[in-house]
C-alpha cells in the first residue's frame, strides 16, 4: 500500500459497533468490568484506549515500525525514549536540536548521571570519535532546528550499531513522508506530532515508533509507569491530521522551496538555511535521504534590528513559536525556540540574533512571498 492509503486506512478501520468511519474517541477514564479479572481487553485509559491505540498503529505504519506509542507532547516522548538509558551511561547528541530538547538533557536528565556529548552529526567522524565504552545511544535531529544541518542517516546508525549504541532521530521536521529514518538503519523515531502530523495547530503531541520489541516493551512500561499519555480527543485530532499528510507535505514542499528560492535572491537576506537550495552543503545528502526538503526555511538578516523589523512587519505569516500547520509561522530562534541554548553555543550554530526562522503554510505560496517581500523591504539600509 502506498503512503496515502496507509494514512488514511491504518489504525482506521470502522467502528465495530456503529460502523462510524472515523475512529470514536472514547473520552472515558475507566471501563466497566464483568467480574473480578474479567474485561474486554481495557481496565483503566491511562494504560489502554482505543483512540490512542488507533492513532499509535496509523504512526507505526507511516513510519515503517512495528511499535507505537503517543504520548502527552514531543518533549514527553523524547523524555520515555531517554528512560532507556540508565545511570552512568553516555549519549551522543547532534548538537543543534530544538532547545527544549537541550534543556531536558542537560539540565534534568544530566542531574541522574546520565553523560551528554554533543557533536556536529553532520559528520560522522564526529560521531565515531564521540563514542566511549558506554555509549548506548545516537540521538539526531536532521534536519535541526533551525539551522537545518542534515545528518547522514545509514553511516552515523552504522558507526552507533558497530559501537553497540541506539540510533534515535526526530523526525518531526520531515514528518514520514518526507524522511522515513528506520529505512537507514536508525532504531527509534521521536516526533512532536504538535507539528505537521498534527497539522492543524491544534494540539500538542508526541510519538515514538520503533521495532526492537524489548525496547518497545520498556517504552510501554515507561508510557504506562510515568504516564505522559496523549488524551483521547487529542489521539483523534492527530488521526484527523495524518489522513492529509501526504497532501499537506507536497504543498509545504512546494511553497518551501519556492519561499527558499525567493530568500536567496532579496538583497536585505545575508543568509539562507534550507536543504532544498543547492547551495546548502549537504544539498546531496539531503536528496538522497529525503523525499523532499520541506516548508521550514530559516533566514539571517543580520542583526537583532533587522529580525524585530520582519517579524514585526508581516502581516499574513504569524509570529508564534512552533511549525507545521496550515498557517505559515515565523519566529525568533534565539530569544524564542533556542532562547535556553547559551549565546557562545547559538553563535557558533549559526543561531544569531538576525536568524529569522518560517514554518512555509499552504496558503497561497504568491501571498506568503509577497508577505515577506514587504516585510523584509521594511528593514533599512
Ligand atoms: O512542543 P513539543 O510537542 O513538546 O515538541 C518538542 C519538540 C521536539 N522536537 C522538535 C524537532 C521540535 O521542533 C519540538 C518543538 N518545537 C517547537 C515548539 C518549535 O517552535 O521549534
Amino acid at each position: 500500500m502506498g503512503f496515502a492509503t496507509t494514512a488514511i486506512h491504518s489504525g482506521q478501520e470502522p467502528d465495530q459497533a456503529t460502523g462510524s468511519v472515523t475512529v470514536p474517541i472514547y473520552q472515558t477514564s475507566t471501563y466497566a468490568q464483568e467480574g473480578l479479572g474479567k474485561n474486554k481487553g481495557y481496565e483503566y485509559a491511562r494504560t489502554q484506549n482505543p483512540t490512542r491505540s488507533a492513532l499509535e498503529q496509523n504512526i507505526a505504519a507511516l513510519e515503517g515500525g512495528r511499535f507505537g506509542f503517543a504520548f502527552a507532547s514531543g518533549m514527553a516522548a523524547i523524555d520515555a525514549t531517554l528512560r532507556l538509558i540508565k545511570a552512568g551511561e553516555h549519549v551522543v547528541v547532534s548538537d543543534n536540536t530544538y532547545g527544549g530538547t537541550f534543556r531536558l538533557f542537560t539540565r534534568v536528565l544530566a542531574n541522574y548521571n546520565v553523560e551528554f556529548d554533543f557533536v556536529d552529526t553532520s559528520e560522522a567522524l564526529n560521531v565515531e570519535a564521540a563514542i566511549r565504552p558506554n555509549t548506548k545511544m545516537v540521538f539526531i535531529e536532521t534536519p535541526t532546528n533551525p539551522v537545518m544541518i542534515v545528518t547522514d542517516l545509514k553511516e552515523v546508525s552504522e558507526i552507533a550499531h558497530r559501537a553497540g549504541a541506539r540510533v534515535v532521530c526526530d523526525n518531526t521536521f520531515m514528518s514520514p513522508y518526507l524522511q522515513r529514518p528506520l529505512e537507514f538503519g536508525v532504531d527509534i523515531v521521536v516526533h512532536s506530532t504538535t507539528k505537521y502530523l498534527n497539522g492543524h495547530s491544534d494540539g500538542i503531541g508526541g510519538a515514538v515508533v520503533l521495532n526492537d520489541e524489548t525496547d518497545a516493551e520498556w517504552i510501554g512500561f515507561i508510557q504506562n509507569s510515568a504516564g505522559a499519555i496523549l488524551s483521547p480527543l487529542d489521539s483523534w485530532l492527530v488521526m484527523r491530521g495524518t489522513k492529509t499528510l501526504a497532501l499537506r507535505m507536497e504543498q509545504h514542499d512546494k511553497s518551501g522551496r519556492a519561499v527558499a528560492a525567493f530568500l536567496e535572491e532579496h538583497p536585505k537576506v545575508r543568509k539562507v538555511y534550507y536543504p532544498g537550495s543547492a547551495s546548502h552543503p549537504q544539498h546531496a545528502l539531503a536528496k538522497r535521504q529525503q523525499k523532499g526538503f520541506g516548508g521550514m526555511v530559516a533566514f539571517d538578516v543580520g542583526s537583532l534590528a533587522a529580525a524585530r523589523t520582519v517579524l514585526e512587519a508581516v502581516k499574513l505569516c504569524t509570529l508564534a513559536e512552533s511549525l507545521g500547520g496550515v498557517e505559515t509561522l515565523i519566529s525568533h530562534p534565539a530569544t524564542m525556540t533556542h532562547a535556553s541554548v547559551d549565546v557562545g553555543k547559538r553563535d557558533r550554530l549559526g543561531i544569531t540574533d538576525g536568524l529569522v526562522r518560517v514554518s512555509v503554510g499552504l496558503e497561497d505560496t504568491d501571498d506568503i512571498i509577497a508577505d515577506l517581500d514587504q516585510a523584509l523591504n521594511a528593514v533599512s539600509g
